[in-house]
């Protein structure tokens, strides 16, 4: 899908005063103007993680929400039950730009439930590490192989595109996994994906496990990073630093457990750190956020970065002074850019700019009130309130900077 280029994010990383000498120590990758594709799982991996679940209308929805916001695939699993066949139905019959994956297990029934459903792309798993296949499956290595080419050769004869996920490949025998990676290749699958599926991973480690596949087969590769330990997002660029081209993200980081990661932190930090080509429409990454907040009830934190409540409130004192005279001292992307707003805290820690701002905007002027209010705040030692910056106030906020710069 074609995304128009938003200039603001397009020029972030060129803006020399914004990122100053930080680029120069993250130095070069192999992303910058690379592809990479963003596959959303919200409506499979997100709705497992406890408490998830929507309705039928709400799933359409969301997958049309994510298809505007530019993601390249959108995973749904029509075999979880009737509903989600009707789901998925529904949404690969919307004729949606994004590639629609149906996920199952690597079974002949569940490729039937893909080819139901109207998918031409589905996704199998089925697990390698020994610890799957002897507690989990209770099936040999001979076996598990010869079950998902048994699978694929189904779903290639009845004309899907496929790929196959080596479910917690992190822990499996390398040897195994690329054994088990070559005869898929043979066998024509489109797509390999390796998850981290426990979360076990260092962000080399997970460079060094795509690497090891990338460099024995030529089929295109998923990375999938659970969050167990919080480094799915490093994990996931681990993985696409070592030649993955697609990464399977959720919104707010929905999934098993504690998740995968999440769309708006990897979309923005490929763009933004790595200058990676990701093709999504940032702008709505709030809203996003929000509508799945909506839909299951589960907030999102306000420690969240870029979409959470905090993610452009300035508190302290020389916050609040910086952030009034130049936005850039504190803030990375704008908020604009995520369609979150800036907020300034009014409260204990305000020093003087922030209360000569405030008192402005009632038409004080005199340093003795100034003077009053931080100190009154101070004995107050509360956070008293909060003052969301909307579109008008940003314009004053603009009229400040002019006031407190020309001033120094
Ligand atoms: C699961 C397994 C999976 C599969 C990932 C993938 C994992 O939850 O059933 O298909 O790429 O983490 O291994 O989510
Ligand atoms: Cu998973």
């Amino acid at each position: 899908m074609l995304v128009m280029k938003d200039d603001i994010i397009e020029k972030l990383g060129e803006d020399v005063e914004r990122v100053g000498f930080g680029p120069r120590y993250n130095g070069k990758n192999s992303l910058k103007g690379r592809k990479i594709k963003i596959l959303d799982s919200t409506l499979r991996e997100g709705e497992q993680f406890p408490g998830c679940s929507f309705t039928n209308s709400q799933r359409v929805q969301i997958a049309w929400t994510l298809d505007f916001l530019g993601v390249d695939a959108i995973e749904i699993s029509p075999i979880i039950s009737r509903q989600h066949m009707e789901a998925c139905k529904k949404i690969v019959q919307a004729g949606l730009n994004a590639t629609i994956v149906a996920h199952g297990r690597a079974l002949r029934k569940d490729i039937d439930q893909a080819l139901e459903c109207g998918a031409s792309f589905a996704a199998l798993y089925h697990s390698v590490s020994d610890i799957h296949l002897k507690y989990k499956l209770r099936v040999s290595r001979e076996e598990a192989l010869s079950r998902t080419l048994d699978a694929v050769d189904y779903a290639k004869a009845h004309g899907l595109q496929i790929r196959v996920t080596l479910e917690d490949a992190s822990r499996a025998d390398p040897e195994y996994v690329v054994a088990f990676a070559k005869e898929l290749e043979r066998a024509h699958v489109d797509r390999i994906s390796l998850p981290d599926t426990v979360g076990i991973m260092a962000p080399s480690g997970m460079y060094n496990l795509v690497k090891h596949v990338k460099d024995s087969v030529n089929v295109p590769l998923d990375v999938h990073c659970h969050n167990d330990m919080g480094l799915a997002l490093a994990n996931s660029i681990a993985g696409l630093e070592a030649g993955a081209e697609q990464v399977h993200v959720t919104v707010n980081g929905l999934g098993e457990r504690v998740g995968i990661a999440d769309l708006a932190q990897t979309s923005l930090a490929l763009k933004v750190l790595y200058g990676a080509d990701v093709n999504v429409r940032f702008n709505m990454l709030f809203e996003i956020s929000r509508l799945i907040e909506e839909y299951t009830s589960i907030p999102v934190p306000n420690s969240a970065p870029l979409v959470g409540g905090n993610a452009y409130k300035h508190k302290a004192g020389t916050h609040v002074a910086a952030v009034l005279r130049n936005p850039k001292t504190y803030e990375l992307v704008p908020p604009k850019v995520v369609g979150n707003r800036r907020r300034l805290v009014f409260g204990g820690l305000l020093g003087k700019t922030g209360a000569e701002f405030l008192l402005r905007m009632f038409g004080i002027e005199a340093e003795t009130e100034t003077k009053k209010l931080v100190s009154g705040l101070k004995d107050l030692g509360i956070d008293l309130f909060e003052l969301e910056l909307t579109e008008e106030m940003e314009e004053l906020l603009k009229k400040e900077q002019d006031v407190l710069n020309k001033v120094e």
